[in-house]
Formats: structure tokens, sequence, C-alpha cells
């Protein structure tokens, strides 16, 4: 499928709207293969967040979410060289699941390898029907290196991603949302105003909140139960007895807070 190369030549776009900071994937040309420039101005942008940003939503300016690795830099590096690679994707995929703020992706079209890594270190995925999810790293010899062997098996499990990568399956938008990749499948063209929903849910939590969800949560699910038990007790601990935490626990008391009531 022709697309247009990126108007703007940076392989990543920013742009704020609201609380909200949204980047685009934008090398619609090479589907938006990752190359040492995009994912170094990926954690460029993690690092660098103004502190009014409340939410992040990844997004594409091409058909497809991303192609992966950009596979022409493989074929230049040395052992040692492809390990601080792996590495630094390691620490910018890093940055986004324990970062300060929560991130939605937006996905469609090919979830692909490195493309499918980055989703992976994302909090919520919103996909629509064209999305697909491939670890073509078994066909091309190699192995993922942004992380996909820990994050993959735990929202898939080790037998699926096994399965993925030594026969090439892949898995449709609709599997992808039964397996658990996707938190939302939307129709053709609706992943993005979604996702932006989303993000502007989760940037009116309170704070401490979504440090909770973003920290604590997965390391507890991690931990051995008697571990996991008093993170637990000290995170809610810390939670509750802050300032936000008692206005909205007030607001609720004294009627002014909204009821819990099944949702569209
Ligand atoms: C690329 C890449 C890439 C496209 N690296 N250049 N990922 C893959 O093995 C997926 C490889 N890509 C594809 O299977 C297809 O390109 C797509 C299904 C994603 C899209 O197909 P299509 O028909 O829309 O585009 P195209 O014609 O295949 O590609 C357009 C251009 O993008 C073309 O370059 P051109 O110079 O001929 O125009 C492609 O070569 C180029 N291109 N994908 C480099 N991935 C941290 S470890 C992670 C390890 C991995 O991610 S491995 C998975 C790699």
């Amino acid at each position: 499928m022709a697309e247009a190369s990126s108007a703007n030549s940076s392989p990543v776009l920013t742009r704020r709207e609201g609380r909200v900071l949204v980047i685009t994937l934008n090398r619609p040309e090479k589907r938006n293969a990752m190359n040492d420039p995009t994912v170094q101005e990926i954690g460029r942008i993690f690092a660098t967040l103004d502190s009014d940003v409340a939410a992040i939503v990844f997004t594409t300016s091409s058909v497809h979410f991303s192609a992966g690795l950009d596979l022409s830099e493989l074929t230049v590096r040395d052992l040692p060289e492809s390990i601080m690679h792996s590495r630094g994707w390691h620490k910018v995929f890093e940055t986004i699941q324990f970062g300060r703020v929560p991130v939605v992706a937006a996905l469609k079209g090919a979830v692909i390898g490195g493309g499918l890594e980055l989703a992976a270190a994302c909090h919520i995925r919103v996909a629509e029907p064209s999305a697909y999810y491939a670890l073509p790293e078994g066909q091309r010899g190699i192995f993922v290196g942004g992380g996909g062997s820990v994050r993959l098996p735990r929202l898939i499990g080790v037998h699926r991603m096994m399965d993925m990568m030594m026969t090439g399956r892949t898995f449709s938008a609709q599997e992808g949302q039964q397996l658990g990749i996707s938190n939302y499948l939307v129709g053709e063209g609706e992943a993005l105003d979604k996702a932006m929903q989303l993000a502007e849910k989760v940037a009116g939590n309170a704070p401490m909140t979504n440090f909770a969800l973003i920290h604590a949560l997965p390391r507890i699910a991690e931990a051995d139960p008697a571990s996991g038990y008093i993170l637990e007790s000290l995170m809610a601990s810390a939670a509750s007895t802050a300032p936000e935490a008692q206005k909205r626990l007030r607001d609720f008391l004294e009627k002014r807070a909204g009821k819990i009531v099944p949702q569209d």
C-alpha cells in the first residue's frame, strides 16, 4: 500500500491537547520502522515531560502502528553494540512503563516486533479492526530485544509468544482483544478518539492513584504474596491519607460526587 512521505521529517511528532501529550510515530514511508533516532526521540520526550502533562497517547501518521525495529540497522552492529542497542530500547521503554504518567496506545495496521514491544510498554491499548500482531523476529533469525520477552508473556503467556515466534503466527485485532493484548477494540478510524477519551479520564485521577497503578501494582502482582500484602497496605495508606483522596472521600460522603453506574 502506498503511503506518503512524512510531511515533517522528524520520526516522532508531539502535540498537546490540554493535559494530554500526543506522540505520533511519523515514518510512514518506512511503516514506522523504529530506527535509532526514533527510539532516542521517544526517550528524550519522556525524559523532558512538562510538569502539567498528565497522560500520553501514542498514535501513528501511517496506516500501520509500527513495523518494528528498522532492520537496516541490524546489519551494521557487532556483538557489544548490539547488546547496548537492546539495552537502549529497554531504558526508553522502561521510562514509558514506569514513568510519571499513564500512557495509552492507539493501534491500527501492523503492530509488529518492536512495535508490539512498544505497545506492551504502554498501560492501556486501544485497537482498530485493522490491527494485527506479529513477532517476525523468528523468521528473521533474530530475537526480541525491546523487552518483549519480559512484557509479552505477562500479557498473553509464554506459549502464545513462543507460537508467534516459532511459527510466524499472527493474531487479528479480534484475537488480540480476546487474548488481552488490547483493552478496547473500537471501529475503524476510532482508536485515537477513544485513546484521547481514556487519557483525559486517567489524567483526572489523583496523582497518587496513578503512581500506585503505574509503580506499585505491577510490582505487587509479581511479588510473593506476603511481600505483596505489606506493599499493598503501605500503598493504600499513602494514597488514602493524601489530601486529594481525603477531598474526594468527603465529596462522596457529602453527596457531591457521582455514583458508580454501568457504562456503555
Ligand atoms: C522497513 C521495515 C522494517 C518496512 N525495517 N524497513 N519487522 C518486520 O519484519 C516487518 C517488516 N515489514 C513488513 O512486513 C511490511 O513492511 C509491513 C507489513 C509492515 C507493511 O507492508 P507494506 O506493503 O505497507 O510496506 P512495504 O512496501 O513492505 O514497506 C515500505 C518501506 O518500508 C520499504 O522500504 P522501501 O525503501 O522499499 O520503500 C520497506 O523495506 C520498509 N520497511 N518495515 C526496515 N521493519 C528491539 S528488537 C525488535 C525486533 C523487531 O522488531 S523484528 C521485526 C521487524
